[in-house]
């Protein structure tokens, strides 16, 4: 499998994946910076609502921009996933 078909795939399983949440789930504000790696939403927790923001902006903006290039793709997405569960510390103590 090659880089563009591994793409392809990737965005196929975030078109499935944001049409699964997106009737539960509406993507919260974002906070600007984030207070811990990939959690767009600053909620203290990356999760869904941090995925459905990358999934919005998938090539679009750079809103769920994480590796500061500028843009939303499979880059963001791949920090998301390795930071995906994380609990963040509390910034303000
Ligand atoms: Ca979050
Ligand atoms: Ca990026």
């Amino acid at each position: 499998m090659n880089e563009e078909q591994i793409q392809q795939l990737i965005a196929i399983l975030l078109l499935s994946a944001s049409l699964f949440f997106a009737p539960q789930i509406k993507a919260q504000q974002q906070c600007d910076p984030p207070t811990c790696t990939a959690d767009l939403n600053c909620d203290a927790v990356v999760g869904t609502n941090d995925l459905l923001i990358i999934l919005e902006a998938w090539g679009l903006s750079e809103n769920g921009d994480l590796d500061g290039n500028g843009a939303t793709g499979s880059d963001d997405l791949i920090i998301l996933l390795s930071h995906y569960g994380t609990i963040c510390a509390d910034t303000e103590n």
